[in-house]
C-alpha cells in the first residue's frame, strides 16, 4: 500500500493563555476541579485571529521547514468545522495568502475528526499520481462557539491549528478506518436559521454542546474497536506501534483507550493540559510538539496511529510509518 511521507509539520496557537484561575473568576469552578475532571490547565484564545489566520501562520512555517515554493503546493485542504466564512473556505483564504496559484483548496467538516479524515483523503489524491504535495491543515476556533456562561463546557476549548505537507512514499506503511453515524449527535454551532421568517433567536445549539457520560462511552468503546480493527486490518499488535496521537477531548478518555487496548499510557502523546479541547486541530498540534521534542522523525519508519473522535459522529484512525 503506498503510504504517506510526512515532509514538514507546524502548528501555531494564539499567544493568549486562558488558565482555569481566570475562567474561575466567571463561572462557578476551580482549578482542581477542572483539572480533575478534564485534564486541562490552560488553552490558548484567540483575540482576533480567525481560523484562516492560524492556518496561514501554519503554512507559512510548513513551506519555510520543507523548503517548499508555495506553486508546487498541489492542494490545501483544511479540516475544520468553525470556518471565517460559509464562502469562501479556509483552505482558499490560506491558498490565496500564501500564493499556492496551482493549487485546488477546499474544506473538510469532520469536527474533531477531521484531521484524520482529511489525512485519508489526501492519500487518495497522492495515490493517483497526479498530485504530489498536499498541505493538510487542521484548525478550530472553539472560543467562537463556545457558550462562555457555561460551566461545563467554556472549561474545555481552545484555538489552534496543526498541519502537515504529504507526499506519496512507495515505502510508507499506511492503513485506515474511517466511520461515520449520522444519528448520533454532538450539537455545535451556527445551528438556527435565524432570518426575517423564522422568527427566532439565536438558541442553545448556536453553540458547542457535549452530552457528557453518553459521548465519553461513545468515544472509548469507539476509539479503542476502531484501532483494534486497524491492527487486524494490518496483522500487527499493540506492541508494533510506537505512539498513538489521540485527539485531546479529555485525560479520562485517554486513559479509557489506553486501558481497553491493554497497552501503557505513555505510547499516547498527551498535551490536553496545555491546549484544551482544540478539535481538528489536536492531532496535528500533538504532532508537532512531537516532531520538535524529537519523539518522531523524518524517515526513521517509526508507526504511529492517529485516532479521532467527534461531532457528526464521526471517528477514525490513520496508521503511518513517519
Ligand atoms: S465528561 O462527560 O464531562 N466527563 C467524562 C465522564 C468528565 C470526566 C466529558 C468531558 Br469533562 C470532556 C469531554 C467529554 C467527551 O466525551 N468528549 C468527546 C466525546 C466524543 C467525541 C468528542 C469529544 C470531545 O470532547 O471532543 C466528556
Amino acid at each position: 500500500m503506498t503510504g504517506v511521507k510526512i515532509r514538514a509539520c507546524a502548528h501555531y496557537v494564539p499567544s493568549a493563555v486562558l488558565d482555569n484561575h481566570k475562567i474561575s473568576t466567571w463561572v462557578d469552578t476551580t482549578d482542581e476541579w477542572i483539572v480533575k475532571r478534564t485534564g486541562v490547565s490552560e488553552r490558548r484564545i484567540s483575540e482576533g485571529e480567525n481560523t484562516s489566520d492560524l492556518c496561514i501562520q501554519v503554512a507559512k512555517q510548513i513551506l519555510e521547514a520543507s523548503g517548499t515554493a508555495p506553486e508546487d503546493i498541489d492542494m490545501v485542504l483544511v479540516a475544520t468545522f468553525t470556518p471565517d466564512y460559509g464562502t469562501p473556505s479556509v483552505a482558499c483564504l490560506v491558498q490565496a495568502e500564501i500564493g499556492a496559484t496551482n493549487a485546488f483548496a477546499f474544506d473538510l467538516s469532520a469536527a474533531c475528526s477531521g484531521f484524520v479524515y482529511g489525512v485519508s483523503v489526501a492519500q487518495k489524491f497522492l495515490l493517483t499520481k497526479q498530485y504530489k504535495n498536499v498541505l493538510v491543515i487542521g484548525a478550530d476556533v472553539l472560543s467562537k462557539v463556545t457558550d462562555w456562561s457555561d460551566r461545563g463546557s467554556s472549561i474545555l476549548f481552545g484555538d489552534g491549528a496543526g498541519g502537515v505537507l504529504l507526499s506519496a512514499d512507495e515505502e510508507g506503511f499506511f492503513a485506515e478506518r474511517l466511520r461515520s453515524r449520522g444519528d448520533r449527535v454532538i450539537n455545535g454551532g451556527f445551528a438556527e436559521v435565524v432570518n426575517p421568517f423564522s422568527q427566532r433567536e439565536r438558541g442553545e445549539y448556536d453553540f458547542l454542546k457535549l452530552d457528557g457520560q453518553e459521548v465519553f462511552n461513545f468515544a472509548v468503546k469507539e476509539a479503542s474497536a476502531n484501532i483494534s480493527e486497524i491492527l487486524e486490518q494490518t496483522g500487527m499488535t499493540i506492541d508494533d506501534i510506537d505512539f498513538i496521537v489521540p485527539h485531546q477531548a479529555n485525560s479520562r478518555i485517554i486513559e479509557g483507550i489506553a486501558k481497553k487496548l491493554k497497552t501503557s499510557l505513555e505510547k499516547f502523546y498527551v498535551n490536553i493540559q496545555r491546549y484544551g479541547n482544540t478539535s481538528a486541530a489536536s492531532i496535528p498540534i500533538a504532532l508537532s510538539e512531537m516532531f520538535k521534542e524529537g519523539k518522531l522523525k523524518q524517515g526513521s519508519g517509526k508507526k504511529v496511529i492517529l485516532v479521532g473522535f467527534g461531532g457528526g459522529l464521526t471517528w477514525g484512525s490513520v496508521l503511518l510509518s513517519i
